[in-house]
């Protein structure tokens, strides 16, 4: 299996179904860079995060497997770090998720850290009360296990759905971590209210109260205290960094500390941010772009005279349902995405055509000079529902996407998350154990190539 460079015309039509334009040629006429595949290991429980370490392996977490495990990208050598006690997994975005390995780890310098989110349940009976926390562990490298488990936050808002639940830490040294949205609005939770607008009081933050978290990008600091530099937002300050987000599970910063994020849209518009303190994403009032493209806020919950709970669910909201365009909402703090995947034109038929989301999973930044020609300084984001990787070049300043958007790495799959060799000549890709996707003719399949496996793109010329 060869990857190839395959431009995406930025139109709505990705070769879904018959009847769409093919892939266009190669943007910028590089040479195609070609790369080697092979699965490095298999077996995986729902990996999640993939990190290189400073070990030369891999760290993984895996949602449903409550483990963290390191690989030796080499042979597959497999060795369990940990088995996560306490951790809830229920539906099919809960458990382990994110993990961000202190920089100085295994540097002598005494912070031999790695903090991992994950679910757990606050109800002590019968009843599913999930809530999301980071955990932090040392690191013992003689026995190659994590010891000493310390709660950082705990309380954060989880649900059973829309979770996010990715982690980073930045170069300030403070934890970064994505909340979804809760699904509130959506599908089956569709009366509930979606909360990623809503801000927390200064009552809640004087008591400890994250219940107003859901939508939002957290910065902690690694105690979990609130840090002292984070924005005012509405005259509070909270651990909140930026809000207005859908389900969030990409974040990764680039070498000069800005931070990226990747996020499911709805039926359009996966959005790829670049996150700025105290910014408002938009969500749910905008979709990608405020353009009012195929989105315009349904709000279920407030259904009149008819309620909610009385409704079918279904992707058309009955007229009880108060309806807001994006246009009809504004904020000074409004934030647009550097990228969408994709923007659609109305009259879309999502029917015939299909959803135009990749699904956002994992992102990660490739900064190589020397590694791939052509790929210094891109975004990598993956793709569940599409088997790839996208891949978008940004300006000098990393301000912008410019030069196109490039499919990389296809197969029938699952991408969940990845991560970049230094030397910059592989790429590792985690996959989901089940779920649908595109097989090789872009038909939609379950039929997954490589379940709960690691694989390795490796450049070859
Ligand atoms: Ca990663
Ligand atoms: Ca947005
Ligand atoms: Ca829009």
């Amino acid at each position: 299996m060869n990857s190839r460079w395959t431009a995406l015309v930025l139109g709505f039509c990705l070769a879904v179904t018959a009847g769409c334009s093919p892939p266009e040629a190669p943007i910028g006429g590089a040479s195609d860079p070609v790369f080697s595949s092979r699965v490095v290991v298999d077996g995986l429980a729902s990996p999640w995060e993939v990190t290189w370490g400073p070990d030369d392996r891999l760290w993984i977490t895996e949602r449903v497997g409550r483990r963290i495990v390191r690989v030796d990208p080499a042979d597959g050598a497999l060795s369990v770090a940990a088995e996560v006690d306490g951790v809830y997994q229920a539906v099919g975005q809960d458990g382990l998720l994110g993990m961000a390995l202190h920089p100085e780890l295994l540097q002598g310098a005494g912070a031999d850290y790695v903090y991992v989110g994950y679910t757990y349940d606050v109800d002590p009976g019968p009843a599913d009360a999930p809530r999301n926390a980071i955990r932090r562990y040392t690191f013992d490298a003689d026995s190659g296990t994590l010891a000493e488990p310390l709660e950082i936050i705990t309380a954060l808002p989880a649900h059973d759905d829309h979770l996010g639940g990715r982690l980073a830490i930045g170069p300030d040294l403070k934890l970064y971590f994505t909340v979804g949205d809760q699904g509130g609005n959506w599908g089956r939770n569709r009366c509930n209210p979606n909360l990623a607008q809503v801000l927390p009081t200064l009552e809640q933050v004087a008591t400890g109260d994250w219940s107003a978290y859901p939508g939002k990008i957290l910065r902690i600091n690694m105690d979990g205290s609130i840090p002292e530099d984070n924005p005012l937002i509405d005259g509070v300050r909270s651990h909140v960094f930026t809000y207005g987000h859908r389900n969030p599970q990409g974040l990764v910063f680039g070498p000069d500390g800005q931070i990226y994020s990747a996020e499911h849209g709805p039926l359009t518009d996966d959005e790829v941010n670049r996150i700025e303190a105290g910014g408002n994403y938009g969500w749910p009032q905008v979709a990608g772009y405020l353009d009012d493209r195929m989105y315009a806020y349904e709000r279920w919950a407030l259904s009149d005279p008819v309620p909610c709970g009385e409704l079918p669910q279904g992707p058309n909201a009955p007229d009880s349902v108060p309806v807001e365009t994006e246009t009809s909402w504004s904020h000074p703090d409004f934030v647009r995405p550097i990228q969408t995947l994709f923007t659609v034109p109305n009259g879309y038929d999502f029917e015939a055509m299909g959803g135009a989301t990749i699904a956002a999973g994992g992102l990660d930044i490739y900064t190589v000079a020397d590694g791939v020609p052509g790929w210094e300084n891109s975004l990598l984001v993956t793709s569940l529902n599409r088997g790839a990787v996208y891949r978008m070049p940004l300006d000098a300043r990393g301000r912008l996407v410019v030069g196109g958007l490039f499919e990389e790495f296809k197969s029938t799959n699952r991408y969940r998350d990845l991560a970049v060799r230094p030397d910059g000549r592989a790429v590792y890709v985690i996959t989901d154990n089940a779920g649908g996707t595109l097989d090789a003719s872009r038909n939609a399949t379950r039929e997954l190539e490589n379940p709960g496996a690691v694989l390795e793109f490796a450049y070859v010329e």
